[in-house]
């Protein structure tokens, strides 16, 4: 039995789509090697948590490079839900506890990454090395109480200033600043699929459709 699993969250720039098999024939593991950990760690990764992350793809077997988030299309960092299908399984295992800041090599065999079948970059049997930088990650971004702490004036929607200075607040607790456009980039994309009337804010109902995206 095979599903379509979207590698990105960002749908409009994804484009990796695969089936793949889930079955219990697999034993296999990620190997995750920790190649750079910030001293200050305050919190760890964990399912459901809302991660920005650079990361590049290798093929293992010659090393060549199959995907650059850095330099595709817009290079700004990948933004996903963690450990809910909106990236490989190999990656949603590799960044699991992961602190922000952190650098990580993942390795990841091919029945957790694209199979049997491969993809368009990826041959069958593939498997596949990321380089993986995580510069934010924000706790249980889909729970209310992230939605009403996010809601500065207590209307029960988000303005869109209101998600910059959560994200903001979020930032600053990783390595490196921000300028506005790099805000604007990832509200632009977080309203693109949150807002689902259009109306530039989102309601909790409309927050809350992320509940239902666990597997
Ligand atoms: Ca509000
Ligand atoms: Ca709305």
């Amino acid at each position: 039995m095979g599903f379509t699993v979207c590698l990105f969250l960002c749908l409009h720039v994804c484009t990796f789509f695969v089936d793949f098999t889930v079955g219990n024939e697999t034993n296999d593991e990620v190997n995750i090697q920790v190649l750079f950990m910030p001293e200050n760690c305050t919190q760890k990764s964990k399912k459901g948590d809302l991660m920005n992350a650079h990361y590049d793809g290798y093929l293992e077997k010659d090393g060549s490079k199959f995907y650059c988030s850095r330099s595709e299309k817009d290079g700004h960092p990948k933004w996903f839900v963690l450990g809910v299908g909106q990236v490989i399984k190999g990656l949603d295992i590799g960044m699991n506890g992961m602190c922000p800041g952190e650098k990580r090599k993942v390795i990841i065999p091919p029945s957790l990454a694209f199979g049997k079948q491969g993809n368009e970059k990826v041959p069958p049997n593939s498997t596949l090395i990321f380089d993986i930088e995580l510069y934010a990650v924000s706790r249980g971004p889909r729970s209310m109480e992230a939605f009403r702490e996010m809601d500065l004036d207590n209307d029960k929607t988000l303005s869109k200033t209101e998600v910059k200075k959560y994200l903001m607040i979020q930032y600053e607790k990783g390595v490196t600043r921000r300028d506005d456009s790099f805000y604007e980039v990832i509200i632009a994309d977080i309203f693109h699929k949150s807002d689902h009337n259009g109306d530039g804010t989102i309601s909790a109902r409309e927050y809350n459709v992320y509940e239902h995206d666990e597997l």
